[in-house]
């Protein structure tokens, strides 16, 4: 019987072929596809995210974390769509208007991606209107905003205001963060949260999916 120990303690090595083949074995038992994401791959990336939050583990560790949890959702995405699993929540993620930064956003991405929500990355130099577009036609739950310039980040004011003027920050919270980024400048602009962390980017938005 595949172990869902075993397969969350690899991914936490990183060992991307060992956690495909793991993943596929548990399928191959019968074990549901949820049981293996929630218990194998998401705890695994779960810990990951504490280990990262306590400096315990830093950047390259996460990204091969990530990766491994890619190669395990491989062989789950397909039955989990076709078993229509419904996702914990939608974020629409991306880095804004004139920045080209995207390693923090990436990881953001993979942490939130890790709890179970579904990601639509919008990828780098991301307009306002882009953010509402793109949150309107997936229904999501939060538009997600990263700034590595402080010449960038008041473009997450913009975000903010077209969010305003489209009528939807009763249904959309928008989550800012990036280095320049302080919880002090989140509250100025009238944003939702501020998150110093992708660890922390993801733990805030799962609170906003449950209440929502
Ligand atoms: Co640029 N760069 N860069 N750069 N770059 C910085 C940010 C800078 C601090 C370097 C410096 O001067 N010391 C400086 C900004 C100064 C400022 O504004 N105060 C700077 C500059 C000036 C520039 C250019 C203007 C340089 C030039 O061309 N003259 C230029 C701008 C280009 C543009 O965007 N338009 C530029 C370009 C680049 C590269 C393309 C070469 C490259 C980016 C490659 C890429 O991303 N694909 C690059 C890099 C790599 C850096 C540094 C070295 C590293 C950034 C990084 O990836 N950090 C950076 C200096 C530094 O930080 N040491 C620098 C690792 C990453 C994991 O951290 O993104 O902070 P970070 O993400 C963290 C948290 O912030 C948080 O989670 C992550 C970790 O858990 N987080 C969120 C991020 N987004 C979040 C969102 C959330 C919540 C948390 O909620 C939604």
């Amino acid at each position: 019987m595949a172990d869902m120990k075993m397969i969350s303690e690899l991914l936490q090595k990183g060992r991307a072929k060992e956690v495909r083949e793991l993943t596929q074995q548990a399928v191959d038992e019968g074990m549901e596809p949820q049981d293996i994401l929630e218990q194998g791959l998401m705890d695994g990336m779960n810990e990951i995210g504490i280990k990262f939050k306590k400096n315990e583990v830093f950047v390259p560790e996460v990204l091969i974390a990530a990766r491994a949890m890619h190669a395990g959702m491989g062989v789950l995405k397909p039955l989990l769509v076709e078993a229509g699993v419904k996702t914990r929540g939608t974020v629409v993620l991306g880095t804004v208007k004139g920045d080209l930064h995207d390693i923090g956003k990436n990881l953001v991405g993979m942490m939130m991606e890790g709890k179970g929500l579904t990601v639509v990355d919008l990828g780098t130099d991301v307009s306002p209107q882009r953010f509402i577009d793109e949150a309107r036609t997936h229904n999501a739950q939060i538009i997600a905003c990263s700034a590595l310039l402080t010449t960038t980040m008041k473009e997450m004011e913009h975000v903010v205001r077209a969010a305003d003027e489209a009528g939807i920050r009763g249904q959309v919270k928008i989550m800012v963060g990036g280095a320049p980024v302080t919880d002090a400048f989140c509250k100025s602009i009238n944003a939702d949260s501020y998150a110093p962390d992708a660890a922390s980017a993801a733990d805030a938005a799962m609170e906003f999916c449950m209440v929502s």
